[in-house]
């Protein structure tokens, strides 16, 4: 798989630290074959160079549109060696190998950006370049293309320090930084084309039309493969709210795919109640418990299939999504009878690694958070150690608390959220609001346990929760003040344990 250049097709816009190269090539007795300018400038170091011209027997035509485009120039580019038929063509059309593909491209961005003309602009759409370098990239198993002069270094070295040799890996790298280039060009291409955005207006190729965005003022539109993770089997168009709270929910179960009948409601992205139980319409039931009044409007959605039973309890119900990973038919049915209710059947499949999202003028992207708090991963850092009923409920109220907008505080008792805080600027008022909902919607709070998902910086946390009944605590830990909550936990007989992981959602 390693191979060492021969011949090399050099045809370059900029012939910026063109000239070591070339002399390099040159002193291993590379064969240069090379379009007017290059030639030129190749001539001009006083090196033997071979225009592409009497390759091709063929002149550059139209005011050089059509200098490289020829079958003797891509049949020597993109044949395979180890191809014998491909290898008796070479013979019977006469074609040169071609081992080595250097491209500069025609500086479209450049040119799009001094202002100039549109017809200047067009002339700048490189054709023959940029074919060969994707014929290059895509025949790297025997070529090599360097597509930008940011790889010429690595080209200097390959013919330096490796006599010319590249290994396939080698290849493969280039072939990828190659295609790199070749899609940025033509999507620079394609936004000076769709400056007014009109292809989006009226395509829906490439992203889903939604109804409008976040509001009805806002444009919309989905990017994504929406049938892969669902089969739709009733009710309106998903519309972009809808789609982010459908993202949120199945975030949120896949934390209790392996648990008992799991029912979860959620509101702007955010669970207002979630619950296991040993059937699912008790899990519904004890979830729309937890904030009946948020449940309006919902996306509700299960780990388990949901029966008739279960159907008939959530028809009462005013909600926007019902999302499982099955329904029996009967279930299908009485939820149908809503007309605008979107049921939805969820997939066996993972979502992607990478999470993105806007960021001033770019993106920001990160990988999913894959971690979910284990019982081994606890380490209790009180006197008093949480009984196993505790520990459940700490982990159950973690896995809730880490697909919450931060701040986040959230209570739990007997695998049911009792309520929480969300998305506050400060803990202490997300815990203020946990305490006002949990009071509200009649629940009492003494034995009930406390997730947050980051650390107490001061002591206010423990104290409210313990006033308020919690008797166990769940958090990152890593504050320089632990030891202030830690103490006051061991004073009043509250267990506490720590994880290490911070669960932020912003
Ligand atoms: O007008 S083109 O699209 N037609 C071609 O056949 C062609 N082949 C190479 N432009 C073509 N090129 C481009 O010419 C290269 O990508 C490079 O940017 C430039 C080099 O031209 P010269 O060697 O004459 O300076």
């Amino acid at each position: 798989t390693t191979k060492t250049i021969q011949s090399a097709l050099i045809s370059v816009f900029s012939k910026d630290g063109l000239e070591p190269i070339v002399r390099k090539l040159h002193e291993q007795n590379v064969t240069l074959y090379s379009t007017g300018g290059t030639e030129e400038f190749i001539k001009n170091l006083g090196i033997p160079v071979v225009p592409v011209e009497d390759v091709t027997s063929y002149p550059s035509i139209l005011g050089g549109r059509v200098k490289t485009l020829h079958p003797k120039v891509f049949g020597g580019i993109l044949n395979r060696q180890d191809n014998e038929s491909d290898v008796q063509q070479m013979v019977e059309f006469d074609i040169p190998q071609i081992d080595l593909v250097i491209v500069d491209l025609y500086p479209f961005e450049k040119t799009v950006a001094s202002g100039a003309s549109e017809a200047d602009i067009i002339e700048k759409i490189d054709i023959g370049g940029i074919s060969l370098i994707r014929a290059a990239a895509k025949n790297f198993k025997d070529t090599v293309i360097v597509a930008s002069v940011n790889e010429y270094s690595l080209l200097l070295d390959y013919i330096t320090n490796q006599n010319g040799a590249t290994t396939l890996e080698q290849r493969k790298l280039l072939a990828t930084k190659a295609f790199h280039i070749s899609s940025h060009y033509d999507t620079a291409i394609f936004n000076y084309f769709n400056e007014d955005e009109t292809y989006f207006k009226a395509s829906i190729s490439e992203g889903q039309i939604l109804r409008y965005g976040e509001n009805p003022h806002q444009k919309g539109f989905f990017f994504g493969e929406f049938d892969k993770m669902f089969s739709k089997l009733h009710g309106k168009e998903l519309s972009y709210n809808n789609l982010l709270d459908v993202d949120a929910a199945v975030n949120l179960i896949l934390e209790f795919k392996n648990n008992a009948p799991t029912f979860a409601i959620l509101k702007h992205n955010n669970a207002c109640g979630l619950a296991t139980r040993s059937t699912m319409k008790e899990a519904y039931l004890a979830a729309l418990a937890g904030d009946p009044t948020s449940a309006f409007g919902g996306v509700l959605i299960t780990n388990e299939r949901i029966d008739a039973a279960t159907a008939t309890e959530i028809n009462s119900l005013f909600c926007e999504v019902v999302i499982a990973p099955s329904f029996d038919e009967e279930a299908v049915a009485i939820l149908s009878e809503k007309k605008n209710r979107i049921i939805l059947v969820q997939h066996d499949v993972a979502l992607p690694n990478s999470q993105v999202r806007t960021c001033l003028n770019g993106l920001l992207v990160q990988d999913r958070n894959n971690v979910t708090d284990a019982k081994e991963n606890l380490k209790v850092v009180t006197n008093t150690t949480p009984t196993e009923q505790e520990i459940d409920d700490l982990l159950f109220a973690s896995k809730i608390c880490k697909n919450t907008k931060s701040n986040t505080i959230v209570f739990a008792k007997n695998s049911t959220l009792v309520a929480s805080g969300t998305g506050q600027t400060s803990r202490v008022d997300a815990l203020k609001q946990a305490v006002e909902k949990a009071t509200n919607f009649g629940f009492d709070l003494n034995g009930a346990v406390m997730a947050s998902d980051a650390f107490f910086p001061f002591p206010d946390c423990v104290e409210l929760a313990h006033q308020a009944g919690i008797t166990a605590v769940i958090q990152p830990g890593g504050s320089i003040k632990d030891e202030l909550s830690i103490n006051f936990c061991n004073e009043n007989k509250v267990a506490m344990v720590f994880t290490g992981t911070r669960h932020f959602k912003h």
